[in-house]
């Protein structure tokens, strides 16, 4: 992708997890973005950044994938400390933990100390589904309504696209609005926070559900890093120790860029058929396989 003239953000860490490289629905190109933009000193990948049990099911890999990895390792070699820790998408990794490659350190879960002093738990979060769906018919109901919305945003985006409109995540919006993923999304957040609890820390980041969300549960901060399969957003620490939640797609250089360069791009190149955002017969693929996707 050509860049425009790219200012950088430097941060002391960032977050990001969900990528779900190895699926249609990752949102590569504005990761690409993101990762070309900022530089931290620390880099967590917080799980589920390659969908290694759907592409078992469903080969599917775009050169903006390989373009990412590449950039990760990249920035590990020029000195930023990139820690990962695999989630459920991605568990085989976690048979590795811990262990380093390179430069990159492989954990079940991460403690992270803030320039403020303030010890913050990471981990993925999917070992609390098991405490999270207690009714199950409920859990599966709300599941397919989620991936529909899921694969209905693909197809939006692409629509709203063509347009000349930026990205705008209907999946999300609409998970808002279901009370039954609410509902799983408030379980989930108490079983987080009781863990960093019994652990001692101050903080825990999480991903796994899909929602970037930063606040306070009983003392405890609780943060998510979302995603970039639908809402496109990373966590990070300032140098004075404050967090924050970017929202990626949604800052207007992102949107202005993303407009323009992604549709000259897909002007010029002719890559619907393969890219993450295609045109109807990739969209109805995507559906049959988004029914297997879980958060
Ligand atoms: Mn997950």
């Amino acid at each position: 992708m050509n860049m425009i003239a790219t200012p950088t953000f430097h941060y002391r860490a960032i977050w990001i997890s969900d990528i779900h490289l190895g699926t249609r629905g990752c949102n590569a190109d504005i990761l690409m973005d993101f990762l070309r933009r900022t530089e931290s000193d620390y880099l967590y990948l917080v799980g589920d950044i390659v969908d290694i049990w759907r592409m078992r099911k469903n080969w599917y890999w775009h050169q903006t994938h390989n373009d990412i990895i590449q950039k990760v390792m990249r920035k590990a070699r020029k000195g930023t400390r990139v820690i990962y820790v695999p989630g459920n998408h991605d568990e085989s990794f976690r048979d590795f933990a811990p262990r380093r490659f390179g430069r990159v350190a492989i954990l079940r879960e991460a403690h992270h100390i803030t320039a403020d002093g303030r010890r913050f738990l990471v981990l993925h979060g999917d070992q609390f589904d098991g405490v999270v769906k207690h009714a199950k018919w409920l859990a599966i109901v709300g599941d397919s309504a989620y991936n529909f919305a899921l694969a209905l945003n693909l197809w939006f985006n692409y629509a709203r696209r063509k347009l000349g409109f930026s990205y705008w995540s209907l999946s999300a919006f609409l998970k808002h609005k279901v009370k039954n993923a609410v509902q799983f999304i408030c379980c989930f957040e108490e079983a987080v926070v009781a863990e960093a609890r019994r652990q001692g820390a101050d903080g825990v980041i999480a991903g796994h559900i899909h929602t970037a969300e930063m606040r306070e549960i009983d003392g405890i901060l609780y943060c998510n890093d979302g995603d970039w399969v639908e809402s496109c957003t990373a966590l990070v620490e300032h140098n004075d120790g404050s967090m924050e939640i970017l929202r990626w797609a949604e800052m207007d250089e992102v949107k202005q860029m993303y407009s323009k360069t992604v549709t000259e791009k897909y002007a010029t190149e002719k890559v619907q058929c393969e890219s993450s955002l295609s045109p109807m017969p990739g969209f109805l693929r995507s559906m049959a396989s988004f029914v297997r996707l879980k958060p």
